[in-house]
C-alpha cells in the first residue's frame, strides 16, 4: 500500500475543501496526470509547471501573491525549499515519491518515508486521493509514463474499460509504453508539455475537458482534436530526430547521436525509444545548446552512473542519475574528450548478464 488510508483521507479532505488551490507540478506525464486528477476532483485552481530542475524555490512565491490560494499542492517534485514553505503563508500539501527529505510546516506525503522501495508514482497516490473512477486512464498515463505498473487490480480494470488502449500479456512498463496505444497517449502527454508556456497551458485547458482518451487519440471531440493536432506537430520533429538517430547506428556496442535544436528537447524520449529497440547498446543522445552538450545516457547491461562519475573527472561538466539512466551536461570544448573517455570506461566495465529495467 502506497499511502495509508488516513493519509489518503487527509489529502481528499483538503482537496475537496479547497476553493482556491494552486498546483505546482513536474513537467512529465506523471506530474501532469497527478495535477489533472486533483484539478478535476476539485474543479478549479491555477497551476505552474516546474521545468528542468525539479525544485520549488522562492521564485514561485510571486505567482502565489497574485492568486492568493488557500492551498498549494506540490506534485512529483523532488525538492522544495523550506523558504518557499515558510513564505507561502498558506497550507502546503506536497505529494512525492522521490527520496524523502526533512521539511517543516508542510503536509508531506511520500510512501518512501515508510518503505524505501515503495516508489509508486504520484499519479497513483492522487488517484487514491481524488477517488474518481472515470480518471483511471489518467492515472495509468502517469504511472506507466514513470515506468511503473499500478496494482494489477487497476491494470485489469483499465484493460476492461479500454481494451483498445491495452494489449495481451503486457507485463512490463516498457511493453506498455512502446507496444500499446496507452503508450501513444503517454507520448501525447509528454509532448504537449514541450514548447511555449502559453501553448502548453492551452493544451492543458483542453485536457481538463477530456472524458475519454479516444477523444485525443482519434480526435473524437473538439478538445481532443486540438490536443491531437498539437501533439502530431511536435511528434513530427521527434520522429525525424529518431530516424536520424537510428541512421547513426553502427555495428559496435554504442549508439551516439548529437543534434541541435534551440526550442525542443527530445533527448530523453529518443534515448528511451532507442534503448527499447536496441537493448544491448549503450545509448548516448546529446543536444547542443550554446556552448554545451546536454546528454541523456541509457543502458541495460551496464551500470552507467559510476562510469559517468569517472568520465566526468577533469572534464568541464556535471551529471548523474540512476544506475541505468543518467543525464549530463558537458562544455562543447571538452565533449570529444569526455565521449572517448566514457566509451573507453564503458568498454572496460563488465556487463550484467541479465537485462535490467529501471524507471527514468
Ligand atoms: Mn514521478
Amino acid at each position: 500500500m502506497a499511502l495509508t488510508k488516513k493519509e489518503v483521507m487527509k489529502i481528499r479532505g483538503v482537496l475537496l475543501n479547497s476553493r482556491r488551490p494552486y498546483f505546482i507540478f513536474h513537467d512529465d506525464p506523471d506530474g501532469l496526470a497527478s495535477f489533472l486528477q486533483l484539478y478535476r476532483a476539485c474543479g478549479e485552481g491555477k497551476w505552474a509547471i516546474v521545468k528542468s530542475t525539479p525544485r520549488v524555490d522562492e521564485t514561485y512565491l510571486e505567482r502565489l501573491r497574485e492568486y492568493q490560494p488557500d492551498t498549494v499542492f506540490i506534485l512529483d517534485i523532488a525538492m522544495v525549499d523550506q523558504e518557499f514553505i515558510d513564505k507561502a503563508k498558506t497550507r502546503v500539501v506536497w505529494i512525492d515519491h522521490h527520496a524523502p527529505i526533512k521539511r517543516f510546516n508542510v503536509d508531506y506525503f511520500n510512501p518512501r518515508i515508510r518503505n524505501k522501495a515503495d516508489n509508486q508514482p504520484v499519479s497513483y497516490l492522487c488517484y487514491e486521493a481524488a477517488d474518481k473512477k472515470e480518471d483511471l486512464w489518467i492515472m495509468m498515463v502517469g504511472v506507466v509514463g514513470d515506468w511503473c505498473l499500478p496494482k494489477s487490480k487497476y491494470t485489469k480494470e483499465f484493460a476492461q474499460a479500454y481494451p483498445e488502449l491495452w494489449g495481451k500479456r503486457i507485463v512490463s512498463p516498457d511493453e506498455a509504453l512502446f507496444n500499446t496505444r496507452l503508450g501513444e497517449l503517454i507520448m501525447a502527454f509528454s509532448f504537449i508539455l514541450k514548447g511555449k508556456t502559453s501553448d502548453v497551458n492551452s493544451s492543458i485547458k483542453e485536457l481538463i475537458k477530456i472524458g475519454n482518451p479516444l477523444e485525443i487519440l482519434e480526435g473524437k471531440s473538439e478538445a481532443g482534436r486540438k490536443i491531437l493536432d498539437r501533439y502530431c506537430r511536435i511528434k513530427q520533429v521527434y520522429d525525424d530526430l529518431l530516424k536520424r538517430a537510428i541512421e547513426n547506428k553502427t555495428a559496435d556496442n554504442e549508439l551516439v547521436f548529437i543534434y541541435q535544436d534551440d526550442d525542443l528537447s527530445f533527448s530523453k524520449d529518443v534515448a528511451n525509444a532507442l534503448l527499447y529497440m536496441f537493448p544491448n547498446k549503450l545509448i548516448i543522445i546529446g543536444r547542443e545548446k550554446g556552448d554545451e552538450v546536454k546528454l541523456s545516457i541509457r543502458a541495460r547491461r551496464l551500470v552507467i552512473n559510476r562510469v559517468l562519475e569517472k568520465a566526468l573527472a577533469g572534464v568541464n561538466g556535471y551529471g548523474g542519475g540512476h544506475e541505468y539512466a543518467c543525464g549530463a551536461c558537458i562544455k562543447k570544448d571538452d565533449f570529444g574528450r569526455f565521449l572517448a573517455r566514457f566509451a573507453e570506461l564503458a568498454l572496460a566495465t563488465k556487463p550484467n548478464p541479465k537485462l535490467k529495467r529501471e524507471r527514468c
